[in-house]
């Protein structure tokens, strides 16, 4: 039986390390708001995912609010377009010209690496394996985490918890079934990602449908690509060696990307199920669902970071204004807040993993998507319109 340890006071107590909890950590930190950090897993295991590349102006902003963006201003790359490829042919949707706004190519974990480096040389610590974590008293005069760490039950007590903890957390789970709407669509692919040390093929990003199915070439930086392949959902990673993912990439691509296209070893290969995902509403008593915890996106439209970010933005400015004021005024609109993007992220990555992926062997509905892409073409509005969702809204 592990030893009870002291009940430690805080303001905020952040249920997650990802980037939603520390990104809320240092801005809380930065405005002189206490907040402790709990994470299930090692710091090693957080910084090794390899997930989100594109980020919103927005995110970026925030990341610079947050003082965490030496290195992105550094070596983040400018992207004011991409590539749709389709019927062997491509077309550049000129998302500068189209808005006036761009997108940067930055990895998230170096976003994780950032935010942990900033965090423990501000003095402040994340408290990594934590074990089952609970919450309490979430509608009570303080709420309640109690977690094992080193061999002992610990025990928070504080004004408000930030479930920053990811779809699989525990902070979503602790809010009564009854109080809570789930809104899930599960998609019947998923995507088998690579990276590798190889300069992209194309100094934007590609987007392609092809009737094998979906595609698409990102990078992290000038000599690091970034691959995906639509695949089966009952797929695992040993049912593609590295030569059948090169050959299907290529096949997918218009001839000549197939042909300059760089290969070689993978420094890492994993699959992600697709889902939309949303849960109304973000909030219970002193309990706030930020990100992934609250909400999941196919990662077609790149919103799930940009999300995650925006989330984090609308709850610190709460915050804020609480610990300022006294005032709960803007923590009451976290969630309404919250979901107006959320929502309309849900319909953009919907709409883009509709018009890129191969649901079925059904030709009517393939060349439905080939005559949607086409029409980008000939319409600067619906251009526009696809632009001005990759961007996001500030
Ligand atoms: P995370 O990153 O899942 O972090 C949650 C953290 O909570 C910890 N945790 C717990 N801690 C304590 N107690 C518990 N009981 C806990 N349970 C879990 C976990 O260990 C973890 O450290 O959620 P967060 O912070 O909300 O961040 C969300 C983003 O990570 C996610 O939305 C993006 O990665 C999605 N995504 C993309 N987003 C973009 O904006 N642009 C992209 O280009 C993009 N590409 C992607 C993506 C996600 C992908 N996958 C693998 C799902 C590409 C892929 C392939
Ligand atoms: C990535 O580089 O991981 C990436 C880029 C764009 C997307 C999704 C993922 O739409």
């Amino acid at each position: 039986m592990p030893l009870r340890g002291w009940v430690v006071k805080t303001q905020v107590a952040i249920v997650g390390a990802g980037p939603s909890g520390l990104l809320l950590a240092r801005l809380l930190d930065r405005a002189g708001i206490r907040s402790v950090v709990l994470e299930s897993r090692t710091r090693a295991y957080v910084e090794a995912r390899i997930r989100a590349g594109v980020l919103e102006e927005g995110t970026v902003n925030l990341l610079r609010e947050a003082g965490v963006s030496s290195r992105l201003d550094q070596d983040g790359l400018r992207h004011g377009g991409f590539e749709l490829a389709f019927a062997n042919g491509t077309h550049r949707i000129d998302i500068e010209a189209l808005t006036g706004k761009h997108v940067t190519v930055y990895g998230q974990t170096e976003i994780q690496k950032d935010l942990a480096d900033a965090h423990l040389a501000a003095g402040a610590q994340v408290q990594y394996e934590a074990k089952q974590v609970q919450l309490d008293q979430l509608t009570g005069t303080a709420a309640r985490v109690r977690y094992q760490a080193c061999g002992a039950w610990q025990e928070l007590e504080c004004d408000f918890i930030a479930g920053c903890d990811g779809f699989h957390g525990v902070s979503r789970q602790s809010i009564p079934v009854e109080r809570l709407r789930q809104h899930e669509r599960i998609y019947p692919f998923g995507w088998l990602g690579l990276l590798v040390d190889l300069p992209p093929v194309s100094k934007e990003l590609v987007y392609a449908n092809h009737e094998r199915g979906f595609a698409l070439c990102s990078m992290r930086s000038a000599t690091r690509s970034r691959y995906y392949i639509q695949c089966s959902v009952e797929d695992q990673v040993t049912d593609w060696p590295d030569s059948r993912f090169w050959d299907e990439i290529r096949m997918r691509l218009p001839e000549p990307y197939a042909a300059r296209m760089a290969i070689g070893p993978a420094i890492e290969k994993s699959i992600a199920p697709l889902r939309s995902f949303v849960t109304e509403p973000m909030r219970y008593g002193r309990l706030f669902l930020v990100g992934d915890a609250a909400h999941i996106v196919p990662p077609t439209g790149a919103k799930g970071l940009n999300l995650a970010a925006a989330d984090v933005r609308v709850l610190y400015e709460g915050l804020a204004e609480f610990y300022a004021s006294g005032s709960q005024a803007l923590l009451d609109e976290y969630s309404s807040r919250a979901l107006a993007r959320v929502w309309n992220a849900t319909r953009f990555s919907w709409w883009f993993t509709a018009l890129t992926h191969k649901f079925s062997d059904d030709a009517f509905a393939h060349r439905l998507q080939l005559a949607e892409l086409d029409n980008l073409r000939h319409s600067t509005a619906a251009s526009q319109a696809f632009a001005e969702n990759y961007v996001g809204q500030l």
